[in-house]
């Protein structure tokens, strides 16, 4: 244990600054806002908060587009109010954890507006700028969010990549003057005193030499780009830079999303000697509920199944033992809500699914992460329609699959976006039953859930089954009980298509960890020795070999 780094142990909530609190009253959460709630967090029991940008950003794709790294998007307020968050949260031992964008910048960027502004401007080569071919793109990737990976300028006749939106051109990071200009940029926060970073699609930084074409998924449009760009040659070469430069100047936590990340990769990218970052997060356990029809990609409304789901997660954990560190998450702002997912959202079953779900991630070994709103089981967004979404993403798809390219009928689709749709995260923050849910005493920037006057903090801080409490209670389980941290995974039972459950072992106790999937019912023998604890569970009693609807417990014995 002595080995333990505190970011093995520690739990993060996620704040997204947009929807959390408003304290000035213009319908958009601000960092005074997160201020005003850092006793929440503090009650909760969570070590980190990472917040997603916060930076100066013309808001094309919700602050993931930056026009400048060192300034504060004014609808969140300014630096000042940054530093006092950040002292008040060091304040409460609570560390910040900030996103990190540089995958790419907004077309709004000084370094952009340069780039694009000649051929010979030095700032040209910070971008990835290519002729036309044949007169069309040159080559043929799609953009994450629907259509063409590129935009044609017509000022200079070439095109620009973005993997994202128009507005995101992506950066050179072959350029050496690219990387180290994002290095002094880190610095600057490092400098700062915060504690880490959240680097946003870090695993698509290094292009493929020569752009190949990717593959064309059947009845889609457009290569696939995701996987023609993830984990591209220079990829570990540029982290191990960053962490020298950058990393090592203090004792901090790095988590790379990594969008297309494999175990080879991931184990490079989060090893334990140190020479990249300390996690990842992976994505395959977000594909496995995907339509089978790849052309709709995430557009899918039904469950996963708990087999593919068992295999996925135990790999992971399996294969990362002694190597590598990994991360557990089961939402975040671009995925829909966790109990909707993968636990019941009905009345009757919303919370004991949502702490059967909080269960299962929380006993594995990793560092968990919590969104906002997650820990009081909030739930997909229904009552949202077409002309309500904000996310470009939902707006993109609505454009391209339905208008353009005629895959999908509006019906459809909507039900699809009501399943997986990034606006069910990005609703505000349910505080109370008053007026917008005591998030804004202004006009709210996306529309409430309608559920708000039944699900919120304060009816959650009353109660004390709550799922809130449930949360706060296995927070503090991980930080008092090394096996959570160190224990080895064991899946049982690989082939139950109902029930999840594993255990963890440590040199002198184990866990047992039993979550039942289902709303119904069901007989499982774990030969449970006699004695062992129960540690905790979403039932008040124990009905032994007996698993009730959506029943989570943990034993724990010698
Ligand atoms: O959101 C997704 C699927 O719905 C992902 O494909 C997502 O685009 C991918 O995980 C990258 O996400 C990150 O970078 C994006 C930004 O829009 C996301 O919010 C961010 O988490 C571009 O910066």
């Amino acid at each position: 244990t002595e080995n333990i780094k505190w970011w093995q142990k520690a739990v993060v909530y996620q704040v997204y600054p947009r929807s959390f609190q408003d304290a000035d009253g213009d319908g958009i959460g601000d960092l005074k806002g997160i201020e005003q709630r850092l006793d929440y967090i503090e009650k909760l029991g969570a070590d980190v908060i990472w917040l997603n940008p916060i930076y100066s950003s013309p808001d094309k794709d919700n602050g993931y587009d930056i026009s400048n790294y060192e300034d504060i998007n004014v609808k969140f307020g300014n630096m000042l109010d940054f530093d006092r968050l950040l002292a008040k949260a060091h304040d409460k031992n609570i560390k910040i954890v900030m996103d990190l964008v540089v995958n790419h910048t907004s077309d709004q960027h000084d370094w952009f507006i340069e780039s694009r502004s000649s051929k010979d401007n030095d700032k040209r080569d910070f971008y990835i700028w290519r002729d036309p071919v044949n007169g069309h793109e040159p080559n043929n990737w799609g953009s994450f969010f629907s259509g063409p990976a590129w935009k044609f300028d017509e000022k200079t006749g070439q095109y620009y990549l973005h993997l994202f939106v128009e507005g995101q051109p992506d950066l050179n990071w072959k350029n050496s003057e690219v990387r180290q200009a994002v290095f002094d940029m880190m610095n600057f926060w490092v400098d700062k005193g915060i504690d880490g970073f959240r680097m946003d699609v870090i695993s698509l930084i290094s292009k493929p030499d020569g752009l190949p074409d990717g593959e064309v998924p059947d009845g889609g449009k457009y290569g696939n780009s995701d996987k023609a760009v993830a984990n591209g040659p220079h990829v570990h070469e540029y982290l191990q830079e960053m962490r020298q430069q950058v990393l090592n100047r203090a004792d901090m936590m790095t988590v790379g999303e990594a969008s297309g990340v494999d175990i080879p990769n991931a184990i490079k990218y989060a090893n334990s000697d140190s020479s990249e970052l300390n996690m990842v997060f992976q994505f395959e356990h977000m594909g496995l509920d995907n339509n089978p029809n790849p052309a709709l990609g995430k557009w899918y409304d039904k469950k996963v199944s708990l087999i593919s789901l068992k295999e996925n997660l135990s790999k992971w954990q399996n294969e990362l033992t002694d190597k590598a560190w990994n991360s557990l998450y089961w939402d975040n702002h671009d995925q829909p809500r966790a109990v909707s997912r993968y636990g019941n959202d009905s009345e009757e079953y919303r919370v004991i699914s949502a702490k059967m779900v909080a269960t299962l991630l929380h006993f594995m070994q990793g560092t968990p992460y919590v969104y906002q709103g997650e820990e009081i089981g909030m739930t997909n967004a229904y009552n949202l329609q077409r002309e309500d979404f904000d996310d470009v993403e939902i707006k993109n798809a609505f454009k391209y699959l339905i208008d353009k390219d005629h895959l999908v009928d509006e019906d459809t689709m909507l039900k699809y976006v009501h399943a997986k749709g990034r606006d069910n995260a990005r609703t505000p923050m349910q505080w109370d039953s008053t007026e917008n849910a005591g998030f804004t005493t202004g006009k709210p920037w996306i529309k409430l859930n309608a559920n708000f006057k039944k699900i919120n903090v304060s009816q959650a801080l009353a109660d004390p089954d709550s799922v809130f409490y449930y949360y706060q209670k296995l927070i503090k389980l991980r930080h008092e009980l090394a096996i959570i941290t160190t224990g080895k995974y064991q899946l049982l039972d690989p082939d139950d298509a109902q029930i999840y459950a594993y255990r963890r072992v440590g040199k002198d106790e184990q866990l047992l960890v039993i979550n039942n999937f289902t709303m119904q019912t069901i007989d499982r023998d774990y030969d449970v020795p006699a004695g062992a604890e129960i540690l905790i569970s979403n039932y008040n009693d124990d009905a032994g070999r007996s698993l009730r609807p959506y029943e989570a417990k943990v034993y724990r014995f010698a």
